[in-house]
């Protein structure tokens, strides 16, 4: 029979009460007063507080306790024999969940007969390293023994009460956290209908939770579910339960998100706002099983990702103040559950197999502490292309930097002074003087104010002032070819005018830079269309007389003056040129500087354009 018991109101532990003493990274243990602490609470500085030391060896959970929240890994007894790993597990973090030995196939493997013996383990590990437990877990559909599963629908309830009690009772005093029901939905929000549902009904979980309560009135209690991270129909099933258990006066103190990510589906929609609703009932919220995977293997765009993700959860976490902590499901590769579940994929922890830490905990340190541990800087942009000028301005383009936590921007410098931060990867410099060089440098930042080695240096000269027809615009390329080992160079060239003046044609000259690769020396050139009349395009190979890395050759495209003038914001249109040597031997474009391998049109700085000679978009090879 359920038994309700009024519902004792329940403060959350004071700060000092809940949090462990913090130790140094050299295992020290610091005196850590209320005054220098957060509040759990709130997660916002005591008025008045010094800010809590954090060194860059502080450890996850310690960054954690600063911001209020703690920092957990869930463990196994077969692991325990790791001396490396368990040096790892009893430093870095604050909490604990037992992977397996506390459910109910270990726990109770006969009716009636209890062996406590691995979840007791884990607890004096935890004991002994000044961490506190999360229980996981009394109630769930999996991992049940036989016996249980097999039960008769009429002593599913008796028999159920009787192991929490058993088990929370047990415990009492030692947990700080009990995942009372652990997955009760199926993924599109209807109950899962596992032993307990198809006995009781939807009221096994209050009742669940109410036995917990009567034998461990102390430890919080939560239902743990996996995919409710993000809203969906999922997490409103869990909300709409959470609801109706808070209004009911149901012993319900928190939700658990298990979190259990992975990069190729995606990060789970308005995290920050879903843990919040919840919270809004009057529940704390944890993240209660975090791991990112992804697909075999793994390499350094996909970490960067699965850092990224940490990143957000995290984040979402300390967003919202009822969110107590995050506790990651182990916290090594070596250990984790998901290669065995699935198939080809894993990777999904915090540190790699041989225990050394990924990007992942350092976006996670930086999320918890910004500016502690990062000290590694962004790499230095490179590309660095001026993609327009006119006489007012120059225009910059370069390639994005890379960084071990995320580039969070860009310093431009002019002549070693710097004219502006942005975060996107191009500029441009406005108020110039005309007919007059400049010369750029760019460097990236990350949001721990690390900030890189300067790019290589580029130049550019504005335009004369007051001439006519020498507007800002870019060249747009397409390759025509497609066989880059034949004798024959087809590249699609256009200029677009994005000034606000006429474009004068006939002072515009653009190179397509290229090899030779041996042969005759001499070139046939060909236009085999121009939107603009191809007899208004007129065309020269040039020997360079100091040959470049894939540019010994250009083709050099010119306009007649029957090209006329290009208005602002219009183009030449496609313009199909064609080239091949006069003994018609063959090519290697493959690295020929100004190819690509688009075949719609695309802005390009690898074709460099000049107006009366002068350069003023592009990057020469
Ligand atoms: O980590 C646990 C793994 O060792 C077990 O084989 C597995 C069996 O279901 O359970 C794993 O933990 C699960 C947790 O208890 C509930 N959420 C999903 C976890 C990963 O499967």
């Amino acid at each position: 029979m359920p038994f309700p018991l009024p519902r004792a109101p329940r403060p959350r532990p004071s700060a000092s009460a809940a949090r462990k003493p913090v130790r140094s990274s050299r295992g020290k243990r610091l005196v850590c007063t209320l005054a220098a602490v957060v509040t759990a609470a709130s997660g916002l500085l005591a008025v008045g507080a010094a800010p809590p030391a954090l060194a860059a060896g502080s450890t996850l959970d310690q960054l954690a306790e600063a911001q209020g929240r703690y920092f957990g890994s869930a463990t196994d007894n077969p692991e325990l024999t790791d001396t490396p790993y368990t040096t790892v597990l009893g430093s870095e973090f604050g909490m604990i969940t037992p992977g397996n030995s506390m459910k109910w196939d270990t726990t109770e493997p006969q009716q009636g007969q209890f062996d406590f013996s691995g979840g007791d383990k884990i607890v004096d590990f935890a004991q002994a390293h000044n961490q506190r437990v999360r229980g996981h877990t009394l109630v769930w559909h999996s991992q049940l023994p036989g016996w249980m599963s097999s039960l008769p629908a009429g002593q599913v309830q008796a028999a159920m009460e009787s192991h929490i009690t058993k088990e929370a009772s047990h415990y009492k005093g030692k947990i700080y956290a009990w995942d009372v029901v652990n997955e009760p939905f199926n993924d599109d929000g209807t109950f899962r209908a596992d032993p307990f549902y198809n006995a009781m009904g939807e009221k096994y979980i209050a009742d669940a939770l109410r036995t917990a309560h009567a034998a461990d009135p102390d430890a919080k209690l939560y239902i743990n579910d996996y995919n409710i991270e993000g809203t969906g129909a999922k997490a409103d099933a869990m909300y709409r339960l959470a609801s109706d258990l808070k209004s009911q006066g149901v012993p319900l103190d928190g939700i658990g998100f298990q979190g259990h990510l992975a990069i190729q589906y995606g990060f789970p929609t308005n995290m920050r706002q879903n843990l919040q609703r919840f919270a809004d009932l009057g529940l704390d919220v944890a993240i209660t099983e975090l791991d990112v995977r992804m697909q075999l293997p793994s390499d350094a765009t996909k970490l960067a990702t699965q850092a990224d993700y940490y990143r957000q959860v995290t984040n979402a976490c300390l967003a919202v103040s009822r969110c107590a902590g995050i506790t990651v499901w182990d916290f090594d590769d070596k250990y984790s559950w998901v290669p065995s579940t699935f198939s080809g994929q894993g990777a999904a922890c915090l540190y790699d197999e041989n225990l050394q830490p990924k990007p992942a905990y350092t976006a996670v340190r930086d999320s918890l502490a910004p500016g502690v541990s990062d000290t590694t800087p962004p790499s230095a942009p490179t590309g660095l292309a001026v993609s327009g000028a006119t006489d007012t301005s120059v225009s910059l383009t370069w390639s994005a930097s890379t960084d071990n936590v995320g580039v969070s921007g860009y310093d431009v410098y002019r002549a070693g002074t710097k004219v502006s931060s942005t975060t996107s990867t191009s500029f441009t410099d406005t108020g110039l003087a005309a007919s007059t060089a400049y010369t750029y440098t760019v460097k990236a930042k990350d949001a721990a104010g690390n900030v890189s080695a300067a790019s290589a240096a580029v130049t550019a000269t504005t335009q004369s002032g007051g001439g006519t027809g020498t507007g800002a615009f870019k060249v747009q390329y397409k390759n025509n070819d497609s066989a880059p080992g034949d004798n024959q160079i087809k590249p699609g060239i256009q200029i677009v005018n994005t000034g606000t003046a006429p474009l004068d044609l006939s002072k515009v000259t653009l190179r397509y830079y290229f090899t030779g690769e041996g042969g005759a020396s001499t070139y046939s050139t060909w236009v085999d269309y121009a939107a603009l009349g191809a007899a208004n395009v007129t065309q020269k190979v040039v020997a360079m007389s100091t040959p470049k890395a894939g540019a010994d050759h250009y083709l050099e495209v010119g306009f007649t003056t029957g090209a006329g003038s290009l208005a602002a914001g219009k183009s030449t249109g496609d313009i199909q040129t064609r080239l091949n040597k006069t003994d018609w031997s063959n090519f290697d474009e493959s690295d020929d500087y100004s190819r690509g391998t688009n075949t719609a049109y695309a802005d390009t700085t690898k074709v460099t354009a000049y107006v009366s000679g002068t350069l003023v978009t592009g990057t020469e090879p």
